[in-house]
């Protein structure tokens, strides 16, 4: 089945939907035949990347070594997707500085920080907001939004279906499926 391999790298805040959408995307393509690769932080923060922390530093060197092993997974010819809040600009234009054209395609998960925070689906906003964390994104921590994203999902106003809807038929259209 011919499938053109590149990144669908998601950023988004945490509880924008990123995984969610990753995840049932991945599902979606897997029932049509095609050959995938999910990262995120289940199966990388804690492997890969267990040494790593949330300051700048680390953030930096968490999407760094997720771009260059997703670089390796489109070199054997795999459709990557990932999953990481990565919300410096300048991270991901390195990891897309890293692929051929047309192989990095960034779909920007709009979520309002409003909308994460009243998600809140694991009490990490309650506890920034409590100064019990320290670093949140959105909180006292900043996220940058691309400026140019391939693509953009506005989950408060979408279903997950949709999304995936979305992102399959830009695929489709690109000349990736
Ligand atoms: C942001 C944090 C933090 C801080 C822990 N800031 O909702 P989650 O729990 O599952 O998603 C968040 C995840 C973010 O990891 P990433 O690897 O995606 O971040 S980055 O791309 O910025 O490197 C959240 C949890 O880890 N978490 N502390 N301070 N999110």
């Amino acid at each position: 089945k011919h499938q053109k391999p590149c990144i669908l790298w998601f950023t988004g805040l945490s509880g924008a939907g990123k995984s969610t959408v990753a995840n049932a995307l991945e599902g979606a393509l897997h029932s049509r035949g095609y050959h995938t690769y999910l990262l995120d932080g289940d199966n990388v923060r804690h492997g890969l990347n267990k040494n790593l922390g949330f300051s700048a530093e680390d953030r930096e060197e968490n999407i760094r070594r997720i771009g260059e092993v997703a670089k390796l997974f489109v070199d054997a010819g795999i459709i990557v997707l990932t999953a990481f809040i990565s919300p410096y600009r300048r991270d991901r234009e390195m990891v897309r500085g890293i692929v051929e054209e047309g192989e990095f395609i960034e779909v920007f998960v709009s979520t309002p920080l409003e909308v994460c925070e009243a998600r809140d689906p694991k009490g990490l906003y309650k506890k920034a907001r409590a100064g019990q964390i320290r670093g949140f994104t959105g909180i006292d921590d900043p996220y940058e939004p691309p400026e140019n994203p391939e693509i953009t999902l506005p989950t408060d106003r979408k279903s997950v279906e949709e999304s995936v809807a979305q992102i399959l038929g830009e695929l489709e259209a690109r000349g990736y499926l």
